[in-house]
């Protein structure tokens, strides 16, 4: 790769860690900008289309939605992480879409102000989760026995239902077997242990405490 790569991000954000987990995996380095979302500086807005992160930058060019930045770091760091056969591969597409709507449960939870607006979102999660586990191959892997980028894209996802029941005693994935093993085994993987900051379980429960919501009563002591 020519040119290096900038990933822009936000410290708690599910989709940026969609693409370090690719960028990590396919062993890329690449800088790491952190702005402040609730106070975006002025570059940022000129070249966010959505005013969102995960912004790529590729020297002059920009690059937008988490999908499509894990499908062009794919790309240009071959073998592809994804699927060979065009069928398996449209599918794995449509389910890293799926999963984008995890993220935006997440939040919501997380800033519920109490246990009945907590509820909505939560159910909402959990039906979609018995969804995934059908589609599962109950493999390793959601395909089965290779990583791939549907299994980037979701890993984010069970790192935050890992920290909620550490944190707060908010159970996921008791009735989902296969998301278990299949988070169990993401959670264990270098390129997604190293793909928060430092400050990341810091910073995920001084979130929680400071919407002053449902979950902040449930925080645990530790
Ligand atoms: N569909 C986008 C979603 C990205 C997204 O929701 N990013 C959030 C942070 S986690 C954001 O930038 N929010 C700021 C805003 O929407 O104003 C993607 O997958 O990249």
């Amino acid at each position: 790769m020519s040119k290096k790569l900038e990933l822009i991000s936000f410290k708690l954000c599910p989709y940026v860690q969609r693409a370090v987990i690719v960028l990590n995996e396919k062993g890329v380095d690449f800088d790491l900008t952190y702005i402040d979302l609730m106070n975006p500086p002025q570059w940022f807005k000129e070249i966010s289309p959505l005013g969102q992160v995960p912004i790529l930058r590729i020297g002059d060019e920009v690059l937008f939605e988490s999908s499509v930045i894990q499908e062009y770091v794919d790309e240009v760091t071959p073998p592809s992480l994804h699927p060979k056969d065009i069928l398996v591969k449209a599918k794995n597409r449509a389910w890293i879409s799926f999963g984008s709507e995890f993220g935006h449960l997440v939040y919501k939870m997380s800033q519920s102000k109490d246990e009945k607006s907590f509820r909505a979102p939560y159910k909402d999660l959990l039906a979609k989760l018995v969804i995934l586990e059908d589609a599962h191959s109950g493999g390793n892997f959601f395909n089965g026995g290779d990583f791939s980028l549907v299994d980037a894209a979701y890993a984010p996802m069970f790192m935050r239902f890992n920290l909620l029941k550490e944190t707060c005693g908010i159970e996921f994935l008791a009735n989902t077997p296969k998301m278990q093993a299949w988070s169990d085994r993401l959670l264990a993987m270098d390129c997604v242990q190293k793909s928060i900051a430092d400050d990341f379980v810091k910073i995920f429960r001084g979130m929680l405490g400071n919407v002053n919501g449902y979950l902040k009563g449930k925080i645990k002591n530790s």
